[in-house]
């Protein structure tokens, strides 16, 4: 895989330099799931009912590009069980229909949900929820039996600072609700893959932490649990996520498969070109971050095209997160940097100007950054602080820190102006005296770019810091 990087990356780089038309025998038949195939992996879209009618839509989600499908809706508890005891699978049939008839595996997607629950769920007396819970489980399961691959048995469990959400499920059985949920599902279906998946755990941080520890204690007990879901629901305007690749193959090391599931990568509107960059750049990053961890299955997008996206929907002036436009064209720029992330070669930049500057993107996303045109001065290097989520009296930050070529070992400093404290550290090590903050790398991240996150107390005010990097 990674001599095929190498590869691709050099023949980009060189049809990039010289300009010569790159002959690639498999470009006309490439496809996301065919590069994805040839690695062991699959490449999916999510899709929806109302979608199926839309024949351009359909041609394009059956024609090859993916092996994989999950219904973005149409096999949530709402859906399928609306009154209790009363079960309803047409739109999830419709959906396995259309994918066997296109060779596309099936995610399920989800058995238990704070999220999409029916009123009569969050209604029952406590003591009524799990026999409720179990027979919902045991009935969508029984049913999608062999029709199905996996299952997101539990989805979202967590709130963002790594404590357990808070839902019908987990208020009448605390957090053995997951174990409980696992074991059934396992019964129904024993030859389906059982997931817990989530958001914001793409990267290391306190929400990540708080799945490895789940799924330690999960093991630990003997439940059954085959895979860990990490949704990928990206933004270019928050960064990218810390150490994702080490963050998979933690998970990985358990001895479990881990999948990104739910992959866009939205923006503040309108696109731009320098946008649309970025955007290639992350989704290179997650492709090759899950390419580089053997057991990480596979990757869904969240639907291929802008026209069908959730994003717009719930955040209000975010878009285009998706690498096919809303007139079901492809972005060069998101495609390419996927292809090439796959290990696949992308047309020569002679072919069309919007493909010449995706080539240019992709090459980059793939080439050391350290071929930066104006590097800093040989064993010096920066830090850039941002400040990742906030809530009443506390946040999370994250420190990336870049370096020319070479450099081993780093410091980074700074002065809180406002009294915030660190209580927690991943990626680094650090020493708070008063305002004075000092992080050191560790052992895996001593040359950059490497990033580190914490989480800190705060009140009043939470300015960002001049931050210093040696
Ligand atoms: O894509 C789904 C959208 O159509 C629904 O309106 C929304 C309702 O919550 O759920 C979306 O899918 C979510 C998924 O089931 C779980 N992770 C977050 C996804 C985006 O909200």
């Amino acid at each position: 895989m990674r001599r095929a990087l190498l590869a691709g990356a050099a023949a980009l780089v060189a049809a990039v330099s010289t300009a010569v038309v790159m002959v690639n025998a498999d470009a006309a038949t490439q496809t996301l799931n065919g590069l994805a195939a040839a690695h062991g992996r699959y490449f999916g879209s999510a899709t929806d009912n109302g979608e199926l009618s839309d024949t351009a839509y359909t041609a394009i989600l059956g024609g090859g590009e993916f092996g994989q499908t999950t219904p973005g809706n149409s096999m949530k508890w709402d859906t399928i069980e609306p009154t209790q005891g009363t079960f309803n699978y047409t739109k999830g049939d419709a959906i396995v229909t259309f994918a066997q008839q296109h060779n596309l595996k099936v995610r399920g997607h989800t058995l238990v949900w704070h999220s999409q629950l029916p009123g009569w769920v969050s209604s029952l007396p406590a003591a009524q929820l799990q026999a409720a819970m179990e027979n919902h489980i045991t009935q969508e399961a029984t049913h999608y039996k062999g029709k199905v691959f996996a299952w997101d048995v539990v989805n979202e469990p967590f709130n963002d600072d790594g404590t357990f959400r808070t839902s019908p499920f987990y208020n009448a059985m605390g957090s053995a609700y997951i174990a409980d949920a696992l074991r059934t599902a396992r019964a129904a279906d024993p030859d389906a893959k059982l997931y817990i998946n989530d958001y914001n755990t793409d990267g290391m941080g306190a929400k990540s932490d708080a799945m490895y520890n789940l799924v330690k204690s999960l093991q630990s007990q003997g439940v059954p649990i085959d895979g860990v879901g990490f949704q990928g629901h990206l933004a270019i305007q928050y960064g990218f996520p810390s150490q994702m690749q080490q963050n998979l193959q933690r998970f990985a090391d358990l001895g479990l498969d881990v999948a990104i599931t739910e992959l866009d990568v939205r923006m503040v509107l309108p696109r731009d070109a320098t946008k649309d960059a970025t955007q290639a750049t992350y989704y290179n990053n997650v492709v090759k971050a899950c390419a580089a961890v053997t057991r990480c299955v596979g990757i869904t997008i969240w639907d291929y095209t802008d026209k069908y996206s959730w994003v717009p929907n719930t955040f209000s002036g975010q878009g285009a997160a998706l690498p096919w436009d809303e007139n079901l064209a492809k972005k060069p720029t998101a495609y390419n940097a996927i292809v090439t992330g796959l290990g696949g070669t992308v047309e020569s930049p002679s072919a069309s100007a919007s493909v010449s500057r995706s080539a240019s993107a992709s090459a980059s996303a793939s080439v050391s950054p350290s071929a930066s045109s104006s590097p800093p001065p040989s064993g010096s290097c920066t830090a850039t602080y941002r400040i990742v989520n906030q809530w009443p009296g506390g946040f999370q930050g994250e420190v990336s820190v870049a370096a020319p070529a070479g450099k081993s070992g780093w410091t980074v400093s700074w002065t809180f102006a406002n009294g915030q404290k660190i209580t927690q550290m991943w990626s680094g090590t650090y020493t708070q005296s008063g305002a004075a903050v000092t992080v050191k790398n560790v052992s895996y991240n001593a040359s950059p770019p490497a990033t580190f996150g914490f989480l800190a107390d705060w009140s009043g005010t939470n300015a960002v810091p001049a931050v210093t990097c040696s």
